[in-house]
Parts: C-alpha cells; sequence; structure tokens
C-alpha cells in the first residue's frame, strides 16, 4: 500500500510503498478516509535524530478516520464498514490517568512502548492503518470524514484547552487566540459555541487574520511586537484573562504573558520552542501558565459532538496521497489556511 514516511532526520516526507498491515489480536485495521497534516510535524521533523522519541522511517499521520476493514482477534463492538475517527494519545488503558480516559497523560505509555499513530506507531496517511485497540476509535455518527478528522488533534486540542479555562471565560471577558492556523481556526469556533467571551486572533499574515474574523473572531490584530499593547487596549488595561498560543514560539509565547490579565491563564499549546518565565512579578499575579497534551477520549466524542451540532466547520485544503508532500510543504512556508487534509 501507499503511505507518506517520514524515513531520515530532515529528510522531507516522501511517498513509499509499504506492506499491507494485518491487525493482531485486539487490533483494528482501517481504511483510511481522510487524515490530517499538522505543524507538529513540521517541528518533530525537525528535530535532531537525539530528540527523536521513536525510530525512522514513521508512516506520518496523527489525525485519522476511516472504516474499519478487518477485526483483529478478539475484537467486539465494532463491525467492518463501520465509519470511525481515531483516538491519537493511546495510552495503556489501565493506569490512574488512563481510567479516567485521560490517555493523553498515560503514565506507563513509555515503559510500554505504546506510541500514537504519525508519532511513534505507523500514522493515517497510509491507505490503511492499525489502531491498536477498539477503545481508540470513536464512530463517526454520521460526520463527514474529511470535516471530521481534523477534528482529532485540531478539534480535541483546543477543546481541552478551553474546557481547562472555562471558568475564567466568563461572559464579557476576553480571549485571545495566537496563531489562527489548523488549531487556532478551530480553536476561535468552539470558544465562540462554549462561551460568551470576546475572541480576539493574532497572527501574523492578513489572509490567517481573515480567516479568524470569518469563523468568528471579534477582533483580529497582527502578532507582532506591539500585539500586548493592543490587547491590553482592547482590554482597558487589564489584559486578556485567557490567552491560547497555539505557536508557542518565542516571540508569542513572550507576548502572551505580556498580555494575560491578573488571575489569567497562558496555555502554551504550539511546539515553537518557547518558554515563559514564572515567578514573582514574572507574570501578573496569580497568572497560570500551562502546556498541555491533546486531550481525552471524552474530549474527543464532546468535539465531535458539538461538530454534529454545526458548531464548528473546519476550513480544508484536500490533497491526493501523491500531493501529501506538497501538502506539508504549503504547511511549513505558511501557506495552507485552515487544515490540509489528504484523501489516501
Ligand atoms: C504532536 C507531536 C508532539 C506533541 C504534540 C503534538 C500534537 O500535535 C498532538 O496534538
Ligand atoms: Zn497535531
Ligand atoms: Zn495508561
Amino acid at each position: 500500500m501507499k503511505a507518506l514516511q517520514y524515513r531520515a532526520v530532515g529528510a522531507a516526507p516522501e511517498v513509499v510503498t509499504v506492506a499491507d498491515p494485518e491487525p493482531g489480536p485486539g487490533e483494528v485495521l482501517l481504511k483510511v478516509t481522510a487524515a490530517g497534516v499538522c505543524h507538529s510535524d513540521i517541528a518533530v521533523m525537525s528535530w535532531p535524530a537525539e530528540q527523536l522519541p521513536f525510530p525512522l522511517p514513521l508512516t506520518l499521520g496523527h489525525e485519522g478516520v476511516g472504516t474499519v476493514a478487518a477485526l483483529g482477534d478478539g475484537v467486539t463492538g465494532f463491525a467492518v464498514g463501520d465509519a470511525v475517527a481515531v483516538y491519537g494519545p493511546w495510552g495503556c488503558g489501565s493506569c490512574h490517568m488512563c481510567a479516567q480516559g485521560k490517555e493523553n497523560y498515560c503514565l506507563r505509555a513509555a515503559e510500554l512502548g505504546i506510541r500514537p499513530p504519525g508519532l511513534g506507531a505507523p500514522g493515517a496517511i497510509a491507505e490503511h492503518m492499525i489502531v491498536d485497540s477498539p477503545r481508540h476509535l470513536v464512530p463517526l455518527g454520521g460526520l463527514d470524514p474529511v470535516q471530521a478528522v481534523p477534528l482529532t488533534d485540531a478539534g480535541l486540542t483546543p477543546y481541552h484547552s478551553i474546557k481547562m479555562s472555562l471558568p475564567k471565560l466568563l461572559p464579557g471577558t476576553t480571549a485571545v487566540v495566537i496563531g489562527t492556523g489548523g488549531l487556532g481556526h478551530v480553536a476561535i469556533q468552539l470558544l465562540r459555541a462554549m462561551t460568551a467571551v470576546r475572541v480576539v486572533a493574532l497572527d501574523v499574515t492578513q489572509e490567517k487574520l481573515d480567516l479568524a474574523r470569518a469563523v468568528g473572531a471579534h477582533e483580529a490584530v497582527l502578532s507582532d511586537a506591539a500585539a500586548a499593547a493592543a490587547v491590553r487596549e482592547l482590554t482597558g488595561g487589564q489584559g486578556a484573562e485567557v490567552v491560547l498560543d497555539f505557536v508557542g514560539a518565542q516571540p508569542t509565547v513572550t507576548s502572551a504573558g505580556a498580555m494575560v490579565a491578573v488571575e489569567g491563564d497562558v496555555t502554551i499549546v504550539g511546539l515553537g520552542g518557547g518558554a515563559l518565565p514564572v515567578g514573582f512579578g514574572a507574570v501578573p499575579y496569580e497568572a497560570r501558565v500551562c502546556s498541555p497534551y491533546w486531550g481525552t477520549r471524552a474530549e474527543l466524542v464532546e468535539v465531535l459532538d458539538l461538530a454534529r451540532a454545526g458548531a464548528v466547520e473546519v476550513h480544508v485544503e484536500k490533497y491526493g496521497m501523491d500531493d501529501a508532500p506538497e501538502a506539508y510543504e504549503r504547511l511549513h512556508a505558511g501557506k495552507i489556511n485552515g487544515r490540509a487534509v489528504i484523501l489516501p
């Protein structure tokens, strides 16, 4: 079968032919319908060999939807032909975190060698993929696969971040979304659906700011050195109660720390490598800074329910398998508006 692989450190991903996978006991074989392209892959492919937490070559794609093609021995609950979304942060299923559905924070994944698809296990940018347990499948329930696949990460990750800050996202407060790409443009829609806050979007191109307004941002501000001052002016000097940084680069993280309100939240999601020192006087009093990872299994169901209710429309750019390398090139060049989706 065809698969998009990252084959050597620093090499561009390429479409190769690999053996058709067979499901082992407890596993599920999916025929992939669609796979999302995430900017985190760009970050991962820039890491030096000693930083890579998995061997190469790797089939990319940690956002996947498909139809059940075959069930491994012992698998129940699904049937061949079922349309499903893949819950990506695979965990052991039984530790203290997994037992709560928080497989994104599995305490045993590393020791057990469990890695997400596209981030260690063979990913979704392939004609078929193996899902390690039916526990990591969520029925699509009639959703369009191309619309649903970005929600498995570009929806789930911002949803998790917003839920963490919901108590602070009171009507009339301000939430800032830094970076209105794959995750950011979905975050804006989730904030509008889940809260009555004022949403301020920041990005570096007019095209991205136009998309932010189109999907519901109340304000769209150029993400530059003056951004924090602009947010403080918009908020009468008090700053934003919640700042979601989907870029995570040093300039945006520093700016986030300068625009957050007293008692506010700075949530650093992007893998840009930035860090925000926290200490007396370094950030506003009682401001909290955190860096979450993906989301829980229950939250994926909730995000898909929101999409089914019409609360989210992902702006998708579709590519065939053979054009998947171009999708990554365009993403790296900042030319993707919304989310690139591969149709294997
Ligand atoms: C991917 C690789 C490493 C860290 C985080 C991610 C996210 O894109 C997954 O949501
Ligand atoms: Zn991702
Ligand atoms: Zn676990």
